[in-house]
């Protein structure tokens, strides 16, 4: 006996005093090629795959190919390189603007169908964007698995008839037109994912990222790189729903590992079992993400309750608040750290606060870009920017009327789920006007 219970009792005693054995829900994900609902939100992602004049070892079986310099790229998809050449329809055309595509990986890309591309050409120099309006359906290998991914492809770069190395300045884009889906109940509450591949390489599990070379600024978001998670409890999905993929997810009072299995089209969601530290935070937001400095760990919190997050330092990423306005009117508020965010250091055995949001503050300044650019080259004119930055100098990225006709907030004339532009006075110390005008979303 326990707890006056008979021994087989056990499981719903467990449950009784709130001590049920943790589960981990799995997740089952369907594969989804964007085209099968067009008007749907679907995540985002791109790779650059860097053409080159030498064509990679292999025996390929190559078509006639037009023009003098037919370049060569490899798009890696999971275990599977695919070799595409980028070539002209017509020997004088301005750019590259047909692609083959060896689609079915046999080394033959004389039975593959032929993509041609719009050509336009912008600019006194001769710069080109070739678009490419049919996609390529293609199979790949990962762990074992043979998996289904659909492609679209862009092309930009300037004509270069001479240099040896004038392939390295162009950009071909390959972008992903899939991703995959699901659903899972919790608590009575169904929710909706779908995992984008923002890195476009098959494989759906990275984790967020800062890239090395990024250049951080005190008056720029940080954008940070990786595959998307979006999540919601709604019945349709929106582009608000989107986190950046990572290991931690905090649903409501609950925490969960995160783990993609792409060959298992499978998302697993198990109870943290690890010491996770309670964090405090000073507003509650709809969701937020916390990046660790080295990048260990990921957090993504949805309409958080007592969350806990793992020790170490932590960069605060991206955050949405709902907010409703006087009228019934309510708002999103979208935010996202800055060069200048500090980190927040969460220690072991002592709750952390995260302090961000209100206050807003309103910051007119000379972009660093721009006072860089005056400095060296002697440019006479600058941009100036505007930027509302919370508490913790972080930068808000949107504002928008969810819901409600009815606001005291004055809306733009030209995006009109957003408040109206700022306009701005340039005064000298000695009081005199020397420019006025309205700030514009961009
Ligand atoms: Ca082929
Ligand atoms: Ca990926």
């Amino acid at each position: 006996m326990i707890c006056g219970f008979p021994v087989r009792s056990l499981a719903l005693l467990l449950l009784l005093c709130g001590l049920a054995p943790a589960q981990t829900l799995e997740v089952a994900l369907e594969y989804r090629q964007n085209l099968d609902d067009k008007d749907a939100v679907h995540p985002w992602g791109s790779a650059h795959a860097q053409p080159s004049p030498d064509c990679p070892g292999g025996d390929w079986n190559l078509p006639d190919l037009t023009g003098a310099r037919p370049l060569f790229a490899t798009v890696t998809l999971g275990e599977t390189d695919f070799l595409a050449v980028l070539d002209r329809v017509a020997a004088d055309d301005g750019f590259y603007n047909r692609i083959r595509f060896d689609r079915n990986d046999n080394g033959d890309l004389t039975d593959d169908p032929v993509l041609v591309g719009d050509l336009a050409r912008f600019g006194d120099i001769e710069q080109y964007y070739v678009s490419f309006d049919d996609e390529v359906s293609v199979e790949y290998r990962l762990g074992g698995a043979v998996l289904p991914y659909r492609l679209g492809f862009r092309l930009q770069g300037q004509n270069q008839e001479d240099g040896g190395d004038a392939a390295r300045f162009i950009y071909f884009g390959v972008d992903t037109a899939c991703h995959y889906a699901g659903s899972f109940t919790l608590d009575g509450a169904t929710y909706q994912v779908m995992l984008g591949d923002g890195d476009c390489n098959g494989v759906f599990s990275d984790t967020a990222r800062i890239p090395e070379n990024l250049y951080v600024s005190a008056d720029q978001p940080i954008y940070a790189q990786g595959d998307s998670l979006y999540l919601t409890a709604e019945q349709k999905m929106s582009r608000a729903d989107e986190f950046l993929l990572g290991d931690l997810l905090i649903l409501g009072e609950k925490a969960f590992t995160v783990k993609v299995d792409t060959a298992a089209r499978k998302l697993a969601l198990a109870p943290v079992e690890d010491e996770i530290v309670p964090l405090k935070l000073s507003q509650a937001p709809e969701r937020l993400t916390l990046l660790e400095r080295n990048f260990a760990h990921c957090v993504m919190m949805h309409r958080p309750v007592n969350p806990r997050i793992p020790a170490g330092d932590w960069r605060l990423l991206r955050y949405a608040l709902l907010q409703s306005g006087k009228e019934g009117d309510l708002w999103r508020l979208e935010a996202a750290g800055s060069g200048a965010t500090p980190f927040l250091s969460v220690a072991p055995g002592a709750e952390a606060l995260l302090e961000f949001g209100e206050p807003y503050l309103p910051v007119a300044q000379v972009s660093e870009w721009s006072l860089r650019n005056m400095q060296e080259t002697g440019a006479t004119e600058a941009d100036l920017g505007f930027n509302v930055q919370g508490r913790a100098q972080e930068l808000l990225t949107d504002l928008q009327l969810v819901s409600g006709k009815k606001s005291s907030v004055v809306l733009s004339q030209s995006s009109r789920a957003r408040p109206a532009e700022p306009s701005y006075t340039i005064v000298t110390a000695a009081g005199e006007n020397v420019a006025q005008g309205t700030f514009k979303y961009g």
